[in-house]
């Protein structure tokens, strides 16, 4: 049979690869070699044929004009954007010549790899890459840019990264999205809830901002940025005062159970509300709700923990649905991410054992502004894949600066020339993911599915296992490891007995069946990966790491002055930076508004529409007011990760600050604080 990429015209089976739960399947068409058109897949069980708008126009992206054809080496000052055609050969041939070089004189730690999931394939995000990077002995990235916090806090609560199964979810009678602007970021969440609304489901949404998913909500309770532990610790309170909690659930699975019922004590609904700015009466009214519904249901948003509290926040709503017992119930409990049904073999991907020195030093990504412009030992090289540091990483003006270091030896990996591959010495072309093969593991759904290649390379653009390869050889690294095919790879990563629910699934039967459903067993009853066992409501481990052992509100922390906390969200029509560069993308988002209550806007003399600047001692930018009662007083709203164009200012994160949050060093790119005013005429 001949592959995809080699049949001219048809339909295809394919995945998307974007950094979404959602993880559709898709339908490729093709005529005469090209892609024509990307369309949902109906036969996928979850996501049953509808996509977002931004993938159903992928075909522009592809084909957009300014797309990547062959490896570059800069020609002008760094950040100018001047480049001239080099071969593969000599792109190859002058990164290794110089990481040799830097090897011998300032170690193999002076370079570093950094790298996010801009594709999603875990072949292409995480296999050839690392083992190269190990073998080399080069820093080691500390991936924390997205849901380190929340992933720490859900952990010490719950022992691991599992929650509801979300096709269950259209059971549940309360559905409650808790800082996820669903509709942008899950929209098959939001498709599930619907359907639970049909049959009587209430759809709670809690967020700062009245957005596209507060909009739907049959309630939309509109809170203070950084408050929500404290929303459900009064929750708590009222639930024990009421008797509301689930006493039987309590006392089978779940250790700490009076250590909290005595600390809530103190979150009586009139103290939250000071601290949440959500009246009273609504938390009263909300708690009984939560403990009358059965089952509920919590969609924990990624907002949350981007935070310098983020961690203790969603470890104080993990909490929740132990209390009503909902994780007995069909479609009850809650999904902060779901990764670990899913769990393979990353270490025979990754191989860590290639690592010589365990001392190897870790760099925090969300600090990359000062890890190139304040190290000791600075760093001289850097490789960028899959992701947009000078547009994405916190403290973006001193990323820039980083980036602009005479001295530091840049290469860029990508399919366009993004504002970081701007600063590069040599840019080289990456492949879409409909251009390899690869495997898909969602961190929503229970599904893994395969992509095979379905177009042929896009110019002499590469897949990252490719280039890897191709930098291996040139290191003159001749491990049989580097050689494996990926059909190898995909084998070897669902081979793990540790995981149960995705035996047998294998290379063959995804070739067969395009998606596989792990067969995954429900985690209660049963026995969790914490240290008793059960849900820590407290947790002794969290006290050894120095943090309160029971759920805390703890505020944010002192930001710079500034009268309003600045929430830099995603936007509805990009996917984090991609997209925001091709055009018509960038038509369908409009443009880069700054969400303001009218009060504020009154009191400062700025009118709807009207062009604002938004500044602090990081930065500055120019966006658009738009003026309303979407977010409270004291509180300013964005949404998205804009291009840096000539004449415009529109990059927040010049904003935001590179502070850690308070687990797993998450980043915190919504506890910054910024002034805004009108532009001066
Ligand atoms: N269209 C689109 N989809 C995306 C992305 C995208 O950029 N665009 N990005 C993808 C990625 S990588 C991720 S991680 C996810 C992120 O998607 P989500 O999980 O939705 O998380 P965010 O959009 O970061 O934030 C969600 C909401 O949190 C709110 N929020 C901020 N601070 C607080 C707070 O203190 N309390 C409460 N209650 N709410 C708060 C914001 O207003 C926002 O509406 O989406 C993925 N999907
Ligand atoms: N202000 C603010 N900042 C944020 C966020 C926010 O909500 N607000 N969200 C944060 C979050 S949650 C995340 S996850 C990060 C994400 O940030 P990034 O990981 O930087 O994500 P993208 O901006 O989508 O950039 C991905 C890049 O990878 C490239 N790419 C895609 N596929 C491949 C491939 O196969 N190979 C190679 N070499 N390149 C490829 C794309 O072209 C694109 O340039 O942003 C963070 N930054
Ligand atoms: S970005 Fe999300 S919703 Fe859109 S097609 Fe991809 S997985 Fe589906
Ligand atoms: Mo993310």
């Amino acid at each position: 049979m001949h592959s995809f990429k080699d049949q001219p015209t048809g339909v295809f089976p394919s995945v998307c690869s974007l950094d979404c739960p959602d993880q559709c399947g898709l339908l490729v068409h093709k005529k005469d070699g090209k892609i024509i058109k990307v369309e949902g897949d109906p036969s996928h069980p979850v996501t049953k044929g509808s996509i977002c708008n931004k993938v159903r126009n992928m075909k522009e992206r592809l084909y957009d004009e300014k797309r990547l054809r062959y490896p570059m080496k800069r020609t002008g000052k760094k950040g100018e954007g001047q480049f001239e055609r080099i071969s593969w050969e000599e792109a190859i041939q002058t990164i290794t010549s110089r990481w040799k070089e830097l090897i011998e004189t300032d170690g193999p730690e002076s370079i570093l790899p950094y790298s996010y999931y801009g594709n999603m394939g875990i072949l292409n995000s995480e296999s050839m890459d690392r083992r190269f990077f190990h073998r080399l002995g080069a820093s080691l990235l500390d991936r924390t840019i997205c849901q380190s916090a929340g992933e720490a806090g859900y952990r010490y609560t719950m022992g691991t990264s599992k929650g509801t199964d979300p096709e269950e979810t259209v059971h549940a009678q309360l559905i409650i999205f808790w800082g996820i602007n669903a509709v942008s970021t899950n929209m098959h969440q939001v498709v599930l809830a619907q359907q639970a609304r049909k049959n009587g489901a209430k759809i709670v949404v809690i967020d700062v901002h009245q957005n596209q998913t507060g909009k739907l909500a049959d309630w939309f309770i509109p809170i203070m940025p950084g408050t929500d532990a404290a929303l459900a610790l009064g929750i708590m309170h009222v639930l024990f005062a009421e008797g509301a909690a689930d006493e039987s659930f309590l006392t089978e699975y779940t250790v700490g159970v009076e250590e909290l019922r005595e600390h809530v004590k103190s979150y009586d609904p009139e103290t939250v509300a000071n601290i949440t700015g959500i009246p009273a009466e609504d938390i009263y009214k909300l708690a009984r709700m939560y403990g009358a519904a059965s089952p509920s249901f919590i969609r924990i948003g990624n907002g949350l923990q981007h935070h310098d509290n983020g961690g203790m926040c969603i470890r104080a709503i993990s909490c929740l649905p132990a209390i009503t017992g909902q994780w007995l119930q069909k479609g009850g409990g809650a999904i902060k991410a779901n990764s670990d049904y899913l769990a393979f073999h990353s270490d025979a991907l990754q191989r860590p054992d290639l690592l010589q020195h365990p001392q190897t030093r870790h760099i925090n990504m969300n600090r990359i502004g000062h890890a190139l412009t304040e190290l000791e030992e600075p760093i001289q090289s850097m490789f960028v894949y899959s992701t947009n540091p000078a547009v994405v990483a916190p403290e973006g003006n001193k990323v820039r600066q980083g980036l602009l270091r005479e001295d530091l030896f840049l290469v860029v990996h990508d399919l366009f020339l993004t504002e970081t591959a701007r600063y590069a010495d040599i840019v080289l072309p990456a492949t879409s993911s409909y251009e390899n093969t690869d495997f898909f593991a969602s961190y929503w759904h229970h599904f893994i599915q395969l992509q095979q290649p379905v177009i042929k390379p896009y110019g002499e653009s590469k897949s990252n296992v490719d280039v890897f390869r191709l930098l291996a050889k040139g290191m003159g690294f001749d491990d049989a490891l580097f050689q494996e095919t990926e059909k190898d790879m995909i084998d070897q990563a669902l081979d793990y007995d540790f995981n149960p629910f995705i035996r047998g699934i294998r290379y063959d039967s995804l070739a067969e069946e395009q998606f596989i459903k792990a067969e995954v067993e429900p985690m209660f009853p049963g026995t969790l990966p914490t240290p008793s066992g059960k849900i820590e409501l407290y947790s002794e481990q969290m006290k050894q790491d120095g943090y309160p052992p029971l759920p805390t509100y703890v505020p944010l922390q002192d930001d710079e002055d500034g009268p309003y906390l600045f929430i830099p969200a995603p936007n509805h029509q990009f996917l984090n930076s991609t997209f925001s560069n091709n055009e018509k993308h960038e038509r369908m988002a409009k443009e880069a508004s700054l969400y303001m209550n009218e009060k504020d806007a009154e009191a400062s003399g700025i009118q709807d529409g009207e062009q604002v600047r938004v500044w602090n001692s990081r930065g500055e930018c120019m966006l658009t007011a738009a003026v309303g009662e979407h977010v409270l007083p004291g509180v300013v709203v964005s949404q998205g990760l804009w291009a840096d164009k000539a004449g415009t200012k529109q990059l927040v994160n010049s904003l935001t600050p590179d502070r850690l949050s308070d687990m797993g060093g998450g980043a915190v790119f919504f506890s910054g604080r910024v002034n805004v005013s009108k532009m001066a005429r």
